[in-house]
C-alpha cells in the first residue's frame, strides 16, 4: 500500500463554515467585549443550561483550570481514589490541590476505574472518588454512586471525552456530584480551549464563579482566593455554533468507529472494547484498539512507528500510565494495577476525525492488515 500524500493525525478539530464563524466575529468586533462575562459566553452558557437540561453550569477557559476549581470549591482535601489511565490533567488538578491520588486498577472492557476495587483503598483521608469516562465510555455509574453514598464520598467525574454521552436517557453530566467536560480543539466538540463544570449542588454557581475570576465579589470585594480561569468570548463563539452540529458530528464519528470494527475486528491480536450496553448513548469520540503481541505478530509500539511510515499518527493514550511519570513516580502505589498497565501497553488510539473519509478510514484498516499479514515487510 502507499502512504498517505498528507499526514493523517489522530484528531482533527471539526471547523464551523468559515462565513458563519466570521458573523460571529463581526458582532463581537461591534461590540468590542472580548472577556469577562460577556454577551456571547451569556448566550451560550444558556443554550448549554438548555442542551442538559439544568441551571447548575459553569463555563472555563480549560478543562484543566474547570477540574481544579471544583475540586477547591468543593473543599475537598486529604486523599482522593483516582484511576492511572487517563491524561495526565486529571492527576495535575488532584496535585494543585494538595491532595493524595490514591490510584485504583481499572476494568478490562470499560478502562475505567473498577468499583469491586475502590473500597479496599478507603481510609479515614479519603474524601472523594474521582473517576474518568475514559475515551466517552462512562464508568459503572451505579456502582460508583453506592460506594461514595455508603462512605460519605464526594464522586466526581472527570467526562472530559464524553459530551454527547447519555446514560439511561440523560446526560453522562447528571450522574454523580459534579462532571468536567474539556472542550479543547481535539475534542469531539469544542470550543477552541474550554471546559465546564456541571453539579448538582446549586450553592456551587457563586463559588466557582469567584474562583474563576480572582475571587471578585464586588469591585473591591475579593471573598476568596480565586485564579483567572474565564472563557472569552471566542471560545464562547466557537462552542455556541458547534452546538448545532453535535448531532452530525456524533453521526460521522459512529460511521467511522464502525468501519473500523468492521474491518479489522477478524485480525488476531486485535481487539475493540466490548459494544455499550443498550441503556448507553455513545459519542465514538475515539477508536482504542487493543494489540496482543504474540497473535497480532508485532508489538503495540511496532505497529504505532510502522504506521507512521505510511503517514498515520496514531496515538498511544494513554501511555506511560500515570504512576510512571517522573512527577508521580515516588507516590505509593498499594494496589497492583495490572490490568492498568497491560492496557496502557496494548493500547492505540486510531485517526477519527469528522473529516475523515471513508475512503480513507479504509485505506488505514487495509494497511494495518498488510502490516499484520506481513510484519517483517519493507515499507513503501
Ligand atoms: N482529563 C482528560 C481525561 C483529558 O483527556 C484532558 C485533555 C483533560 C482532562 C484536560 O482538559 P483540557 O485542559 O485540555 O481542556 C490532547 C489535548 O491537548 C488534551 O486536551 C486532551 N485531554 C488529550 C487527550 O489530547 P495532546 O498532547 O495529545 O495534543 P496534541 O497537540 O498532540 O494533538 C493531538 C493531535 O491533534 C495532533 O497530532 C494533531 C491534531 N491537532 C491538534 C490541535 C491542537 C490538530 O489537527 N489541530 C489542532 O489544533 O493532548
Amino acid at each position: 500500500m502507499k502512504k498517505f500524500n498528507q499526514p493523517i493525525f489522530v484528531t482533527k478539530p471539526f471547523l464551523p463554515p468559515f462565513e458563519e464563524f466570521c458573523q460571529g466575529l463581526r458582532e463581537i468586533w461591534e461590540k468590542q467585549w472580548l472577556t469577562n462575562n460577556g454577551p456571547v459566553l451569556k448566550k451560550y452558557q444558556k443554550e448549554l443550561k438548555r442542551y442538559f437540561v439544568t441551571d447548575n453550569i459553569c463555563l472555563f477557559t480549560n478543562g484543566t483550570l474547570a477540574l481544579q476549581i471544583a475540586l477547591q470549591g468543593m473543599g475537598i482535601s486529604g486523599e482522593v481514589i483516582t484511576t492511572p489511565f487517563t491524561f495526565v490533567a486529571t492527576t495535575h488538578a488532584l496535585y494543585w490541590n494538595k491532595i493524595r491520588p490514591v490510584f485504583c486498577d481499572i476494568e478490562s472492557d470499560t478502562f475505567t476505574i473498577d468499583p469491586d476495587k475502590v473500597e479496599a483503598l478507603i481510609t479515614p483521608w479519603t474524601t472523594a472518588i474521582l473517576a474518568v469516562h475514559v475515551f466517552g465510555r462512562p464508568c459503572k455509574i451505579d456502582a460508583l454512586a453506592d460506594i461514595a453514598h455508603r462512605h460519605k464520598l464526594t464522586l466526581i467525574y472527570d467526562a472530559a471525552h464524553a459530551f454527547g454521552v447519555q446514560v439511561n436517557g440523560k446526560s453522562i453530566g447528571q450522574y454523580g456530584n459534579i462532571s468536567m467536560f474539556s472542550f479543547h480543539a481535539t475534542k469531539l466538540y469544542h470550543s477552541i480551549e474550554g471546559g465546564m463544570l456541571i453539579f448538582k449542588d446549586s450553592n456551587l454557581n457563586q463559588i466557582f464563579s469567584y474562583l474563576k475570576n480572582f475571587g471578585f465579589k464586588s469591585e473591591t470585594e475579593v471573598v476568596m482566593p480565586g485564579t483567572n480561569a474565564k472563557m472569552n468570548e471566542i471560545q464562547a463563539l466557537m462552542g455556541s455554533i458547534l452546538l448545532k452540529y453535535i448531532h452530525e458530528i456524533i453521526k460521522k464519528k459512529k460511521k467511522i468507529y464502525n468501519i473500523y470494527k468492521n474491518q479489522l475486528s477478524d485480525i488476531p491480536g486485535l481487539s475493540f472494547s466490548p459494544d455499550p450496553t443498550e441503556n448507553i448513548e455513545y459519542n465514538y469520540a475515539y477508536v482504542p484498539i487493543l494489540i496482543e503481541k504474540i497473535a497480532f505478530g508485532m508489538s503495540r509500539d511496532e505497529l504505532y512507528e510502522r504506521l507512521k511510515k505510511y503517514n498515520i499518527f496514531a496515538r498511544r493514550y494513554f501511555y506511560p500510565l500515570l504512576t510512571e511519570f517522573a512527577c508521580y513516580q515516588n507516590l505509593a502505589v498499594s494496589m497492583s494495577l495490572a490490568t492498568a498497565k497491560a492496557v496502557a501497553e496494548q493500547v492505540l488510539t486510531l485517526p477519527t476525525y469528522a473529516d475523515l473519509s471513508e475512503h480513507e478510514v479504509c485505506k488505514i484498516c487495509d494497511i494495518i492488515r498488510e502490516i499484520h499479514i506481513n510484519p517483517a515487510g519493507l515499507d513503501r
